[in-house]
């Protein structure tokens, strides 16, 4: 005989359900549905420029013999960090509001091998018709000051729902993997001192962003040299 399922929620879990009063418990189950149709689209938005970055990949691969595209990487903006945006850009808690205000809730990270490859990808895939550019921040020619690069744009794709259209903002960071290992690491150790990053860690961490910088260079100059290629038409930096 098979063992039953375990269940679901907890003895204790239930019982404090069924002390919450039921107006209270109806009200957090519609708050539930009515954010999980919110995000959804957001879902496939992700899925349409990751398919489309995907394409780029492979056709890169298949007719040029080279693939620009080292991987590709998503997430949706958890409920928690939206509301901690929320909050941060004193934006009204509305789901309308938070439509407009916020456009990082689906975000979509393309990591390139080379500088000249994220400028590249980002034309290939800023040049698609149905995509249309709503922002652009170059923190590759204009670095943070803690040493942060990274080529950030808006894109809002279409996404075809049951009932029509509608068009979603998806945030694309593209970085080459140098600039990803730094980001990766200086992101944790944000979290480990929950901001209060103390000052000789963020001067490490801003010499590193250097000599991040430098490995890219370093590496583009050989790759160039091996393949014997002057250099790619897509090397310049956008401004901001
Ligand atoms: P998460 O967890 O990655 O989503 P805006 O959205 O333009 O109103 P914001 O958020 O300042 O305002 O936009 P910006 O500058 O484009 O940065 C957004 C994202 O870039 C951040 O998202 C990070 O992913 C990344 N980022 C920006 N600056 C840094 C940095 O100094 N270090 C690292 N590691 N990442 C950075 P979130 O929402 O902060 O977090």
């Amino acid at each position: 005989m098979e063992p039953d399922p375990a269940p679901l929620l907890s003895t204790r879990a239930i019982e404090a359900l069924q002390r919450i009063d039921p107006a209270t418990l109806s009200e957090v189950q519609a708050f539930r549905d009515d954010f999980a149709r919110f995000i959804m689209p957001y879902k496939f938005g992700i899925d349409e420029v990751s398919t489309k970055v995907s394409i780029l990949r492979e056709e890169f691969a298949e007719l040029h013999d080279y693939n620009p595209i080292e991987h590709i990487a998503s997430r949706l903006k958890s409920a928690e960090s939206i509301e901690q945006k929320v909050i941060r850009k004193n934006c009204e808690p509305s789901f309308e509001a938070i439509r407009d205000a916020i456009t990082d809730i689906a975000g979509v990270r393309i990591i390139c091998s080379f500088v000249s490859d994220v400028y590249r990808v980002f034309q290939l895939l800023t040049a698609q018709e149905d995509i249309n550019v709503l922002r652009v921040k170059d923190y590759i020619a204009h670095p943070k000051p803690n040493g942060y690069k990274s080529l950030h744009v808006i894109v809002e794709v279409p996404v075809f729902l049951s009932d029509g259209p509608v068009r979603v903002p998806v945030e694309v960071q593209l970085r080459t993997v140098a600039m990803d290992f730094w980001a990766s690491l200086e992101h944790k150790i944000y979290y480990k001192y929950e901001g209060e990053v103390p000052e000789e860690i963020l001067r490490d961490l801003t010499a590193a962003a250097g000599t991040a910088a430098q490995l890219d260079v370093k590496m583009e100059d050989i790759h160039r040299q091996v393949r014997g290629d002057g250099g790619s038409q897509y090397a310049l930096p956008i401004s901001v």
